[in-house]
């Protein structure tokens, strides 16, 4: 499945940022005054920043240029009307909703698409869309395959819903008591793993005889689609543009965080066909975010996100982003670091129970691996289990998810494979050692979203 040829970047660069390393000392001081959780660290203290790839893409010089052309008018930006030309040739949705990010679209759909005690259903769970879901009264579901929660098994299109499970689901509850599945492309949590155009086929027909709705996450889109050309039967011919329609051709809308795979800082939008749908969100987008015809985006930052949708499905582009989150997980593989298998499609998962043996779950592995990571060698990267899982709305206990992760995610267009050299070197030193990681505990808790500000000591 996996090749071993890695592209050379597509790009030259025209402009750098500087980055450097501060002493060893310096980090302990910095990963303590963060209280041991990395999102609190300032950047400038930061070598190489793993954390997240949303937000952090390089733009292009087409889509800089772009910027200069931002209509800031309050109403009516020639900027929105590209964006939404863009956005209706890309995925062949009649509406969009623009929003600052992916978070303020699902606020948009979770309040006009949920009934209280109504079920959503969807491919694991993400943090903020959860969030969302819960907070307007619905009831998340996880209906992904089993395999996807098993970080050691290397099967293709881990991130496809069990239709059985799906299935159960509606005949147990009733088709009137689910919102919409939500199906999201790639599954961020399972690891950036990809849903294959078979499963959402089918997902399609079964929510089709119901008369569910079905929303995507579309934030990763355009690399599921890489996958699907790689790997399923019958798309090796096609371009990422094809196979980014059809995919979204059994969809009746998503909400996208732009800060993905639009390569840009800022940005999201919310897609659907229905006008009942689409009149319920405009009205709603204005007490949120902005007019309907900017969503708390400028007009530069429209601009930028028109172009930035179009590069992404360049096949030189995705295949060289794919390849290198890839190259550092065949880096690891290759020296034995416990890891999500296949290497999914924007970051490397570490699998931090079996990383971090000594530790039980509740001494949160996966939160201190993270930080010691930063300690050892300015290498930012982000926690993804118990800490990112939360607490259980009804009892108030910890969510024990299987996967106890620490994701270091790839940005886009910004770092070079000897940079992926450096971070392998890193990993692997610190396994050498890893009885040395030790387990934490709270010091502050925040109540939602806990990861985000979280604070933790060293327990013995
Ligand atoms: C990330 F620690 N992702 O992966 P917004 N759907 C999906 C996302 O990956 C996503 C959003 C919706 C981030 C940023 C982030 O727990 C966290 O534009 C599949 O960020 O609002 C965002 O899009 C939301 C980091 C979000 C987190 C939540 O790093």
């Amino acid at each position: 499945m996996n090749s071993t040829s890695y592209p050379a970047e597509p790009f030259r660069i025209k402009s750098v940022e500087q980055v450097k390393i501060i002493p060893r000392e310096e980090r302990e001081k910095v990963i303590r005054e963060a209280g041991f959780n990395t999102f609190l660290i300032p950047s400038e203290e930061v070598y190489i920043d793993l954390l997240t790839d949303s937000g952090t893409n390089a733009m292009s010089d087409r889509q800089w240029a772009g910027m200069m052309m931002g209509d800031e008018a309050y109403a009516g930006s020639r900027n929105f009307r590209h964006l939404e030309e863009t956005v209706r040739e890309v995925f062949g949705f009649s509406h969009i909703v623009p929003t600052h990010q992916g978070r303020g679209a699902e606020n948009l759909l979770s309040q006009i698409a949920i009934k209280p005690g109504q079920y959503v259903p969807g491919n694991m769970y993400f943090t903020t869309t959860r969030y969302h879901q819960e907070r307007n009264g619905g009831i998340f579901v996880d209906v992904i395959r089993d395999e996807a929660h098993d970080a050691s098994l290397k099967i293709p299109f881990k991130g496809n819903i069990d239709l059985q499970k799906l299935q159960r689901l509606i005949d147990e509850k009733g088709a009137d008591n689910i919102a919409y599945v939500c199906l999201a492309v790639t599954v961020n949590l399972a690891g950036g793993q990809p849903v294959s155009m078979e499963n959402m086929k089918e997902v399609r027909a079964l929510t089709a005889r119901y008369g569910i709705r079905l929303f995507y996450d579309a934030t990763r889109c355009v690399e599921n689609a890489y996958f699907i050309r790689e790997q399923e039967e019958g798309y090796a011919g096609k371009s990422i543009s094809e196979i980014v329609r059809e995919m979204f051709s059994y969809a009746d809308g998503c909400t996208m965080s732009g800060k993905k795979d639009c390569l840009v800082n800022i940005g999201g939008f919310l897609c659907m066909n229905d006008d009942e749908l689409f009149s319920e969100a405009k009205e709603l987008v204005v007490v949120y975010e902005g007019m309907p015809s900017y969503g708390g985006m400028t007009g530069r930052d429209m601009e930028a996100m028109a172009i930035g949708l179009k590069e992404s499905l360049q096949f030189e582009y995705i295949e060289h982003r794919v390849k290198q989150v890839r190259y550092l997980g065949d880096r690891l593989r290759e020296a034995g670091i416990p890891m999500i298998e296949p290497t999914g499609g924007h970051a490397v998962f570490l699998d931090a129970r079996r990383f971090c043996p000594h530790l039980t779950q509740d001494q949160f592995p996966a939160q201190s691996l993270a930080a010691t990571l930063y300690l050892e060698s300015g290498v930012r990267s982000m926690e993804r289990g118990i800490i990112s899982a939360g607490r259980d709305r009804k009892t108030g206990e910890n969510l024990h998810p299987k996967l106890e992760t620490v994701r270091l995610t790839i940005p886009r267009r910004v770092y070079t494979y000897a940079h992926m050299d450096l971070v392998a070197g890193a990993v692997i030193s610190l396994y050498r050692k890893k009885e040395t990681i030790r387990g934490l505990r709270f010091v502050y808790e925040p109540k939602q979203l806990r990861f985000f500000t979280a604070r933790f000591e060293e327990i013995d």
